[in-house]
Order: C-alpha cells, then structure tokens, then sequence
C-alpha cells in the first residue's frame, strides 16, 4: 500500500510543486505552502486534467491488447535483433526517466544529443558564464526591478508570481500577455529582434556611461572589446527593425541603472536558428551592467539542473540528433515519456521516418500520433504511482517523489530496464532505492530541505567557469544577416497554454492574429509555410504585433508548418525560425 504524505509534480515545468496529500489520501491533494518556492496551490493540470486524461491501460503488439509480460517479450526481440535508439521526451522530469540509458549501453544502443526546448539558449550561456547556474528564487525576490524577456510567466511558471510583488516590471514580447498588461513598461518588439535590443540597449549604456567598470575590471575586462563590437551595429535601422525609438530604449534604461535588476529570460527568444547569440546577448548586457555576483542581480533562465551531481545514468552511447532524427537508420526505436509525431518540428519528415522503423517502442501514459503508429505499445506508470527525484529547471529545490497512488496499469521506467537487463541475463543493475538514494545523498541540505549540490546564495561571485576563476567573455561575432525589408508573411509563434502541458492534455485547432490581417472570427484559414499547410479557426486578438500568429504548441497538426533545422549552436530545434502567408478557405 502507498501510504506516504506527499510527493512532488513530474510534469515539465518550471515550478516542480511540491504537493501534500489532503486528509492523508489520494487524489485529494493541495501545495504544499511551507515550501520555499510554492504558495499551497496546484495547477488545474494536477487537480484536474491528469486525473480525467484517459490512459493507455492495456499493452499492445501490433495491434492486438497483449498482457504487459508479452509484451515486453516482443520489447525483448525487438533489441535483440538490430540497431537500436532510445528517444526520450519530457513527459516526466523525475531523474529515474534516465535509467533506462543503463540498458542502452549494454546493448551498443544510440541516445540523442540536443534538444527540443532550452539549449540554444543554454548554449549562449555557456559561451559568455562558462556555466549554466541557476539564479536563486531569494534573489529575484530582493530584486528593484524585474525584466521578463520572452517568458509567459502566468501561464508557464505561476507560482513565481508571488516573487514579483512590489517590483517595477519590463515585459519585452512581441505579445502583450497578463503580466505584460500590468508592466510599468511593455516593449512589443518584432519576433527574433532580442539580440538587437541588448545590443542596443549595451550600446546605450556604455554612451551614457551607465556600465559597472570597477566589476568589469575585475571580472569582465574585454569589455572595451564589446564596447567595439557594439559600435559596429547601425542604431537608426536596428531600431526601426526591432519597431522601437530612442525614447523607448531611454525609458527601459531607467529600470536598469543604479538599482538591483533581475532578467527572468523564458524559451521564446531562442526558438530560432540564433537562439544562442541572443542569450549570450542579454548576458553580455547583464555583464556589462554588473548583475553577475551581486545580491537582488543576476538573469535566471531555464538552469542546468543536473549541475554539481554525477549522474548514474551517464553512459557512454553513441548519440544521433533529438532534433532532425533519421529514425529509419535504426530497426528498433523506443519513444519513452514523449510523443515525437506531435512536438518534433517538420511532422511529415518525422511521420515518414517513424514508419519506416521496423520495431516502435512507446512506452506512455496517454494515446497519440506516435503510439497509434508503434508497434509495440507499453503502458507507463504516472509519477503517483513510483518513486523518483525531482530536480528543477526553475529553482533549486529538490524533492523526493513518493509513490502515492497503487495501480494495475502500467510499467515504472526503473521496472521495465530490469525485465530487460534481467531478459538479456545482464549484471550490473543496482536496486531501485540505490539510484533514489545516489541523487538525495548528492543533494544539499537546509534543515529537512534538500537543494541542488551546485546552489549558491549569490551564484558567479567570485567569477565564472567550471572552477569559478574565469573572466565572463562577451559576445563578439554574429552571424545571421540583418536585412531590413519588409516581407508579407507571419511569424509563427507557438508558445505554451494553460490547457495543455506540451502535447498533453486538452488539444487545439487554432490560430491567433490580428484584427488587421483582415480575417473574421471563427473563419476558416489555411497557414502555408516553406513545410506544409494546416487549416485553422481564426480568433481575434488585437494584443499581438500586427506581424505574428500565434498558434499555441498544443495544436494539432501545428509541427506541420515548422522546419528540420537545429540552432546555430546547442543542437536545438527552431520553432519560430517559420515564417506563414494565409488564405482563405
Ligand atoms: N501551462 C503550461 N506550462 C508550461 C508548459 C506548457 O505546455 N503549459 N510547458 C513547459 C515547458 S516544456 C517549457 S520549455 C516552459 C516554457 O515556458 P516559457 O519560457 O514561458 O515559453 P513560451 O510559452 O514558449 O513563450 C514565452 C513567451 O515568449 C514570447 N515570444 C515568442 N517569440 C518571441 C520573441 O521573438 N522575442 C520575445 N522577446 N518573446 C517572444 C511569447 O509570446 C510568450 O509570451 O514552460 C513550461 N510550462
Ligand atoms: N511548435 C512547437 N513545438 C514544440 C514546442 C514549441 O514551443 N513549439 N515546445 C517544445 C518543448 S519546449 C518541449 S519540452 C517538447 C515536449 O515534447 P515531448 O517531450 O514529446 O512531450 P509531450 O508532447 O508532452 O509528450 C509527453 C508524453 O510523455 C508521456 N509520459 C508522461 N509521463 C510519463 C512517465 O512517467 N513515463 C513515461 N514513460 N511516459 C510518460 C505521455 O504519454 C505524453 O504523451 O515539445 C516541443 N514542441
Ligand atoms: S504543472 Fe507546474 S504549476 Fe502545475 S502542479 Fe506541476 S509543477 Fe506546479
Ligand atoms: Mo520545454
């Protein structure tokens, strides 16, 4: 029998919840309000949708319901036969997700390498800090001044909100989103401008000689370099291509000087091909005004929350691109916690690569585009229903999560890579409670609280690197062309919604713009991008730049219309590297 008290929310998100158990059972359940980065309440996702979303309760080999010990007989032959891959999503952020690499090894099997979320900007990170730290939630809470960069931060990472009471507040997105219509200052910039706007914005500091130079000496000494670099970028064009003016850029400069400011940077600026120049922008504008080390200051993005641990499930496999995977090089595929049919960019290329495997493993929760075309369907077990550690992108908290819910459905992650070490007459495998115990023990500790080993109070003080002894290095080339003209088409922006976590839960048909483009509530549209074309139903929403649609990343069919292409640097996908026209139907 389950019979702990709490547990914490695997979903992928932000926040990582910790979540008490009311009247001591399951599925009565509330925040836990004590905890540091929580404030007593859940989101509808765990008091709702997870326990009305219908499971996959039975397993399944070509489409036939098998029992689950058949069916991981055919999982078996499946890996005894031929090549193998495992694709692993972020259905479920506990780290026992991982342990499934332990048979991937033992079997010369392939893992993937980049991403399909945060490392274009990750990689932009550790170009300028060496290291991707996460920022402290008491930091942002003693800050003057908070700058929200492409961050939808009522929808995607809500319990940050009470940190933000009291705070001037910058929103720059190209949507006029809750938190941006509450701002004291909202710049509605054109999508993929961000890494114009800090160098403009550097520019402008280093003309009215707002920078820290005494930090600068000390930690960031090329700075006369970057002042170099920043001259080189022509003001009048660049602002006029961003779609702001001096006297904007002037009134942005006044949440920035003399005072403690924190940039709370969200996925959206770095949906693009340049995705890790424009992080490594907004970080040598941070540099440049001393927010590296110093109390209230720093740009808290999605962390590495993996840092200061060794990891268990580090293994040396040979690894092909999360991104632009050639499914069909490999004869067995397992798709594990994701659904690759739905959130990878360019569906038809990876829905013709899927096909073509001759052995799909999905092992989930929920039925999808890519368990209706596996071969070999697993029922999961939902984090209720296992033990795990949840670590967070969001904050340095770490929870244990307990099993609190029984169930005859399904198989855990750790249950399953035994029956196959098990099946291949394999040593090696440590017990469940090892791997649980090699991640808490890790951990640091404040009273009962555990915390990520790589905390620190004031992260980068001492200076940046592995070994905390390097100088912050700026940015100092980029790539991609400017070219002002003036093009008909959309961009496509696919942010995130509060119905949906990812491609889970409630799906949607459709298309949000602006009353301008000349189309009528509840009309019919067709969107038609270099990828392909998808019909949608239009809704009204004059607080999008007039250039943009937005259609959020629960929508069916939107992947149709994003292309096969990885970031310039982090091996990330490009979402919003998509431009559309529409027409009528
Ligand atoms: N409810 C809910 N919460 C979630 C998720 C979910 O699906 N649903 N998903 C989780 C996951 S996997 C992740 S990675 C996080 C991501 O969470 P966020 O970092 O908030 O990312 P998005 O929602 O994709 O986009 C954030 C904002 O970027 C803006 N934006 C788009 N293009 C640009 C641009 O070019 N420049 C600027 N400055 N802004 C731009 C969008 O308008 C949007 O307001 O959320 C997590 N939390
Ligand atoms: N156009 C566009 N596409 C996007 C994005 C975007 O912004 N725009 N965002 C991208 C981002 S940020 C992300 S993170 C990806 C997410 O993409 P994926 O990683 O593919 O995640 P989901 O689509 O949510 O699918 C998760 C699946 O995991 C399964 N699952 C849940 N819990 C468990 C478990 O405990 N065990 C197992 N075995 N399975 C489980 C469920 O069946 C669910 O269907 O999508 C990306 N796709
Ligand atoms: S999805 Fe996010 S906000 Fe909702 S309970 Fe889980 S961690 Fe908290
Ligand atoms: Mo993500």
């Amino acid at each position: 029998m389950a019979s702990h008290k709490n547990t914490a929310c695997g979903l992928d998100c932000y926040d990582a919840c910790k979540i008490v158990l009311k009247e001591g059972a399951f599925p009565k359940m509330s925040g836990d309000a004590e905890h540091p980065a929580g404030n007593g309440a859940l989101c509808t996702f765990l008091n709702k949708s997870m326990h009305e979303a219908p499971r996959i309760e039975k397993a399944r080999v070509n489409g036939l319901e098998v029992s689950l010990d058949e069916a991981m007989e055919a999982v078996y032959h499946a890996f005894t036969k031929k090549d193998s891959l495992l694709w692993r999503g972020s259905g479920n952020m506990g780290v026992m997700q991982e342990v499934s690499n332990l048979f991937m090894e033992r079997v010369e099997g392939h893992l993937t390498k980049g991403s399909l979320c945060d490392a274009a900007g990750d990689a932009g990170i550790v170009e300028g800090r060496g290291v991707n730290k996460g920022l402290p939630l008491e930091q942002i809470k003693s800050a003057d001044s908070v700058i929200i960069w492409g961050r939808n931060i009522t929808v995607t990472n809500a319990h940050l909100m009470p940190f933000l009471e009291g705070k001037k507040i910058v929103v720059i997105d190209p949507v006029k989103t809750a938190i941006a219509k509450k701002a004291d200052l909202h710049i509605q910039l054109q999508p993929r401008t961000d890494y114009y706007l800090a160098l403009m914005l550097a520019r402008l500091v280093f003309m009215e000689d707002s920078q820290a130079t005494e930090w600068l000496e000390e930690f960031a000494p090329e700075y006369k370099d970057f002042y170099e670099f920043t001259q080189e970028h022509r003001m009048e064009p660049i602002l006029e291509y961003i779609g702001t003016d001096l006297g904007e850029m002037g009134r942005v400069l006044n949440y920035l000087r003399d005072q403690k400011v924190v940039f709370l940077v969200g996925t959206g600026v770095q949906k693009y091909s340049t995705g890790a120049a424009t992080l490594h922008a907004i970080d040598s504008l941070a540099a440049l005004l001393g927010l590296f080390g110093a109390e209230g200051c720093g740009v808290h993005y999605l962390s590495d929350s993996k840092l200061g641990f060794v990891n268990p499930f580090e293994v040396p496999c040979k690894r092909v691109s999360k991104v632009v995977t050639k499914f069909s090089d490999f004869g067995t595929v397992l798709i594990q916690g994701g659904n690759p049919a739905e959130s990878m960019p360019d569906t038809k290329r990876v829905c013709e690569e899927l096909e073509k495997v001759e052995d799909l493993i999905y092992f989930g929760l929920y039925e999808n585009e890519t368990s209706k075309r596996a071969k070999i369907v697993i029922p999961a077990k939902n984090f209720f229903e296992k033990e795990d550690v949840r670590l967070s992108y969001g904050h340095q908290y770490v929870e244990k999560m307990n099993k609190v819910a029984d169930s005859e459905i399904g198989i855990s992650e750790y249950d399953f890579t035994k029956y196959l070490f098990d099946a291949f007459n394999l040593a090696g495998l440590e017990s469940e409670q090892y791997y649980i115990d090699a991640w808490l023990t890790q951990c640091k500790k404040q009273g009962e609280q555990y915390i990520s080993p790589a905390y620190e109070e004031i992260p980068y003080k001492n200076g940046f690197g592995k070994e905390g002894d390097d100088a912050f290095e700026f940015i100092e080339d980029y790539a991609d062309d400017f070219i002002n003209v003036k093009d008909e088409r959309f961009w496509l922006l696919s942010p995130k919604t509060n119905k949906a976590l990812n491609t889970q839960f409630k799906r949607d048909n459709k298309v949000q713009m602006h009353p301008d483009a000349g189309y009528a509530e509840g009309e019919k549209v067709r969107l038609s991008s270099d990828n392909g074309n998808l019909e949608l139903e239009v809704v009204l929403n004059a607080d999008l730049h007039a250039n943009c649609v937005v259609v959020t990343n629960n929508t069916l069919g939107l992947n149709i219309l994003t292309p096969s292409i990885v970031s310039d640097e982090g091996e990330n996908a490009c979402y919003q590297e998509a431009k559309v026209t529409l027409s009528k139907i």
